[in-house]
């Protein structure tokens, strides 16, 4: 009856209109097999930073693998995802968290659960940084506070990261703690002018615009760009110059995006940040073993830059290591069996984390663990599509090699061949215009678009063979095996009508007209190494100089570096074209002081002209080795 409802609702002690949503929450995990720790450790200045430890359920004399990230400690270790610890790390994990490692993601100050101020990339105490605190000494306080205050670990850390986080563990070998044993920096950004993230040999590459609102507009997630468009090569194109772009948007008034425009060209802000250059300048304690992905479409440059700068100090040859697998950017971390179109012996990702890194941290980390069987150098040859155990890196390149560059000479009748061509100054043309540049990938360009971006450098370059804004040269089918191992250099003689310009050159493989085990390989054209070049840094990459119109001049730059084989049937391929758009800004092919800036007047066709012959030959220098 309606007296006995009433009656029971009176006796029950959660009121009706009790609110349902408490003020906080902690979920209870059946079963779980590790325990998750979430801390503020305090720095040096008094800053606390959020950090989250999983600890194996059975873990004592445990190491800790430390990675410290802007992108979310909490979103790292999967808060609440799983009672089971194997399935709480990312793929990447794994092999950490089957091995009985205690796993630690901090956010870097600024970010998500830390406390204190962003700062992109923040420079190291020094020129560029007054206050108390980098990421040096974060890492540093971390790691001091960890070995004090873990008790089931062994008082051994190691770091692992890939990208920003590969960068943080590079700082961290800055100045390390006596506790840091061993690092595994992966496609870290070394240097953001030369050829990671931000420019490419000072061309600004926008993708950038995206990623500083997602970064620098909130200390969580920040916001995406409502661009308005679906493809982004309208949207780019119809806005003008990148500050243009930005301005749309309201993100000229950031910080960061102020800093980049105050430097186009290669300063000191640039320079002082070069984390290869810092490193160069340190002893080398700690056995560092670098690894980027051979198309790294974000951070191509810096591994090998850091390499080389820490091989010089490698005296034992045991502290210095280098590792290159056929990934994209961060691809280490995730399914390596493929990429685009192109297929691998396995999961060449798990394959690396398991058999390689696993053991190398073992080595250093794992009280009594044996010595592993680390080579100096693996690399992933494509190609020949194979693992390679080096013992150094580069095998062929200008000095100091065992092998040095072999010019591959541009010639009439748009081929390539080793003998330099003979007689007049012979030129090839093609117009360049703002108006209609080169796209990156087909249109429409979805920069965001994962699917595009990831894969985009193994993607077919054969629709751009035939634009009559490309200049192509193509050998003849190969008729023996051609192997590269190394940096190649561009040697381009050219002049253009206007006084500034881009020159893209793409080294390339084409295969044969027909490959019967993957038909959709007949004639694909394969970016074995490719890359931009801004022509007013032809001088000094730090003073920029106009071109002088209709004039000859020479650019000379390195494209990434590749350890490929052409095999026989297959022809080498060289394009040369001056945009390459939306990844890449326009250059306006006027000389205006800054090109961020460049109006809309500014922006001019011209005629562009690749000479070879005589003292105007122009080349691509291999890294050839027998
Ligand atoms: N490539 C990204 C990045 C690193 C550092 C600065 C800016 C961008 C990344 O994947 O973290």
């Amino acid at each position: 009856t309606a007296s006995t409802v009433l009656a029971s609702a009176a006796r029950a002690q959660t009121a009706p209109m009790a609110p349902d949503v408490p003020a906080s929450f902690e979920m209870r995990m059946p079963a779980a097999d590790y325990v998750r720790r979430e801390v503020m450790i305090p720095m040096r200045d008094g800053v606390r930073l959020h950090t989250v430890l999983l600890i194996p359920k059975a873990a004592q004399h445990a190491p800790m693998v430390l990675s410290r990230t802007p992108y979310s400690a909490n979103g790292r270790s999967r808060r609440n995802d799983s009672p089971s610890l194997l399935a709480t790390g990312g793929q990447g994990d794994e092999v950490l968290l089957g091995a009985g490692y205690i796993r630690v993601y901090q956010d870097v100050r600024g970010k998500y659960g830390s406390e204190g101020d962003y700062v992109m990339t923040r420079p190291l105490r020094g020129p560029l940084n007054n206050s108390r605190s980098d990421h040096a000494t974060d890492a540093w306080d971390t790691i001091d506070w960890l070995v004090k205050n873990v008790p089931e670990s062994n008082g051994k850390v190691g770091m692992i990261g890939s990208s920003y986080e590969g960068y943080t563990v590079l700082m961290a070998l800055i100045d390390p703690h006596p506790a840091l044993k061993v690092a595994v920096p992966m496609s870290p950004m070394v240097d953001g002018w030369r050829g990671d993230d931000w420019f490419h040999n000072g061309v600004f590459r926008m993708t950038n615009i995206a990623y500083i609102a997602h970064q620098t507009t909130a200390h969580g997630s920040g916001l995406p760009l409502p661009t308005g468009v679906y493809d982004d090569y309208e949207g780019v194109l119809r806005a003008g110059s990148t500050a243009d772009y930005a301005r749309q948007f309201g993100l000229d008034k950031l910080n960061f995006t102020r800093k980049l425009f105050e430097h186009p060209a290669y300063d000191s802000y640039w320079q002082q940040q070069a984390v290869d250059k810092l490193l160069a300048q340190r002893p080398l304690k700690v056995p560092t073993m670098t690894v980027v992905g051979y198309w790294d479409q974000e951070d191509i440059y810096g591994a090998y830059a850091v390499y080389a700068a820490l091989e010089a100090k490698d005296t034992d040859n045991r502290h210095n290591f280098l590792v290159v697998g056929p990934w994209r950017h961060s691809g280490v971390n995730y399914d390596g069996s493929s990429l685009g179109v192109f297929k691998f012996p396995g999961d060449t990702a798990l394959e690396f984390r398991r058999d390689v890194m696993q053991p190398f941290l073992d080595q250093y980390l794992k009280d009594g663990a044996p010595v592993a069987d680390t080579p100096p150098v693996l690399f992933f040859q494509s190609g020949a599509n194979r693992w390679q155990r080096l013992q150094r890196w580069p095998l062929a390149c200008e000095q100091g090699c065992a092998a040095p560059l072999r010019a591959l000479y541009l010639q009439d009748g748009y081929k390539l061949g080793f003998s330099a061509p003979v007689g007049e100054a012979a030129y090839d043309e093609y117009v360049s215009d703002p108006a209609k540049p080169v796209p990156f990938v087909p249109r429409p360009v979805r920069m965001n678009d994962a699917a595009v971006w990831r894969p985009w450098l193994v993607s077919d370059q054969r629709g751009y063979s035939d634009r009559p804004d490309v200049l192509t040269y193509v050998t003849a089918p190969l008729t023996a095996p051609l192997r590269i191992a190394g940096a190649a250099q561009v040697q381009l003689h050219a002049a253009t009508t206007g006084t500034d310009a881009d020159w893209v050159v793409k080294l390339i493989d084409v295969y044969p007209d027909e490959v019967p085990s993957q038909p959709e390989l007949g004639g694909y054209q394969l970016g074995v190494a490719m890359d931009i070049f801004r022509g007013r840094y032809r001088h000094s990459l730090e003073q920029p100089a106009p071109i002088v119109a209709n004039a000859i001049e020479q650019y000379r730059f390195a494209l990434p570096n590749a350890n490929h084989v052409f095999l026989p049937g297959h022809r080498i391929m060289v394009q040369i074209q001056s945009s390459w758009f939306p990844l890449y800004e326009r250059n306006p092919q006027t000389y205006v002081p800054n090109i961020f800036y460049a109006k809309p007047a500014d922006y001019q066709k011209a005629s562009m002209r690749v000479y070879h012959g005589g003292a105007s030959a122009s080349a691509i220098e291999l890294p050839v080795v027998e």
